[in-house]
C-alpha cells in the first residue's frame, strides 16, 4: 500500500515543480483531485475492499488525498507569489532615475535680438515704446517730411488697406507718434514689424522687423549720432567696432546717412562677407529734419535729435552667421533649435 502512496505522491512532488502558470496548475489539480483523479479513482476502490479493511483502506486513501492537498495548496501559494514577483519585476520603476525633461523652446532668434538691442539701449536711458502695424499715410509719409508727390515715397508706397491707411512700411512713422504725445527731451528705440512689396529671397522678405531710434535733446550734432551707433554696434557684436558714415538720402532726416560698421568677420581687411570693403551696411540714420520737428510742434530752434533704424533680421544674420534670411519665418524645428 505505501508503494501506491509514494508512487502518488512522489509523482505529484515531482509535477507540481514544473508547473509555470495557474492554468498548468489546474490541469495538474484535477489529474490527481478530479472527478476522474488518480486519488478519486482509488476512492472508488474503497467499497469494493473487504469489509475488515475497509476502515483502514478509506483512513489510507484520505491521508493520501489530504497530503496531495497540503502539496497542491504549498505549489499554489508559492505560484501566486512567484507570479507576483515576476509582474512586479516587469513593471518596476527605478523611481531614482532622472525623468524624461520635457523640451522647453526656446526665443526666437529675432525676439532675442530684439532684447538684446533693448537691453543695450535701456543701460543709456532710452525708453522702449511701440506704434501700430496699421498706419496712417500721413504718420508713415507725410509727416516724416515724405508728401504725397515725394519720388522717395514710390519705394515704399505698397500694401493700401484704404486711402490713407497702410501696413507700415518702416519703423520711423513711431518717431512721429512719439512727439507727437511727449515733450522732449527724449530719447526711444522702438521695436516692430514692417511691411514692404519686396519679393522674397535671401536678404529681403515682405514682411520683416526693424528697430527705430530717436533721440531728442538741445544742442544734439552728428557726433552724438556716431558714439551713439558706435557703442550700440561695439555691445551687440563684440569687439571694438568702428563706424563710417556715408552720405546717404531719406526724406526724414539733414544730413542722412547709410551707416556701416567695419567687418566683424575679417576685422575690416576684406573678405566675402563684406565683399572685400572691410565694411558692412548695417543701418539708415541722420539728424532729425526740422520739417519733421515742425510738424509734430517741435521748435527745431530749440530741438534737435538724430534718429536711426535697422534691420532685426540683417543684425540677427550677422551676428548669428545666418545666410537666408528665410530661416526666421520657416519655423524648421532644427534652425529653432528645439
Ligand atoms: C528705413 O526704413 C528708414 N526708416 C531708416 C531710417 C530711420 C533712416 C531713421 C534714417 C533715420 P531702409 O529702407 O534703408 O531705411 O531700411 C532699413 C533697414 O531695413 C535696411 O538696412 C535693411 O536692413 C532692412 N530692410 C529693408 N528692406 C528689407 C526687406 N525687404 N527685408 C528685410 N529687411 C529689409
Amino acid at each position: 500500500m505505501n508503494e501506491i502512496r509514494e508512487k502518488i505522491l512522489n509523482e505529484l512532488k515531482e509535477k507540481v515543480n514544473e508547473v509555470k502558470n495557474i492554468q498548468e496548475f489546474q490541469v495538474l489539480k484535477s489529474k490527481f483531485l478530479g472527478k476522474k483523479g488518480e486519488i478519486s479513482n482509488l476512492m472508488k476502490q474503497i467499497s469494493k475492499v473487504e469489509k475488515e479493511k475497509r476502515k483502514e483502506f478509506g483512513a489510507f486513501v484520505n491521508n493520501i488525498k489530504k497530503e496531495a492537498e497540503e502539496l497542491l495548496n504549498e505549489a499554489f501559494e508559492n505560484l501566486k507569489s512567484k507570479i507576483k514577483e515576476e509582474e512586479e519585476k516587469k513593471n518596476w520603476v527605478d523611481i531614482t532615475l532622472p525623468g524624461a525633461r520635457r523640451k522647453i523652446g526656446y526665443e526666437h532668434i529675432l525676439k532675442q535680438t530684439i532684447r538684446e538691442v533693448y537691453e543695450i539701449f535701456s543701460n543709456i536711458g532710452y525708453k522702449i515704446v511701440e506704434g501700430p502695424e496699421i498706419e496712417t499715410t500721413w504718420h508713415n509719409f507725410d509727416a516724416l517730411n515724405t508728401p504725397e508727390w515725394h519720388p522717395a515715397r514710390d519705394m515704399q508706397d505698397t500694401f493700401y488697406i484704404k486711402d490713407n491707411i497702410i501696413l507700415r512700411t518702416h519703423t520711423s512713422p513711431v518717431q512721429v507718434r512719439t512727439m507727437l504725445t511727449h515733450e522732449p527731451p527724449l530719447a526711444i528705440i522702438s521695436p516692430g514689424r514692417v511691411y514692404r512689396k519686396d519679393e522674397p529671397d535671401a536678404t529681403h522678405s515682405p514682411a520683416f522687423n526693424q528697430i527705430e531710434g530717436l533721440y531728442i535733446d538741445k544742442n544734439v550734432t552728428v557726433g552724438h549720432l556716431k558714439a551713439t551707433l558706435e557703442k550700440f554696434l561695439t555691445m551687440y557684436f563684440g569687439g571694438s567696432r568702428k563706424v563710417l558714415l556715408r552720405p546717404s538720402y531719406f526724406p526724414f532726416v539733414e544730413p542722412g546717412y547709410e551707416v556701416d560698421v567695419d567687418c566683424m568677420f575679417c576685422g575690416g581687411k576684406g573678405c566675402n562677407v563684406c565683399k572685400g570693403t572691410g565694411w558692412i551696411e548695417i543701418l539708415g540714420a541722420g539728424l532729425v529734419h526740422p520739417n519733421v520737428l515742425k510738424n509734430v510742434g517741435y521748435d527745431p530752434e530749440i530741438w534737435q535729435g538724430f534718429a536711426f533704424g535697422t534691420g532685426v533680421e540683417r543684425i540677427a544674420m550677422l551676428k548669428h552667421g545666418i545666410a537666408d534670411m528665410r530661416e526666421f519665418y520657416r519655423n524648421d524645428m532644427r534652425f529653432l533649435g528645439l
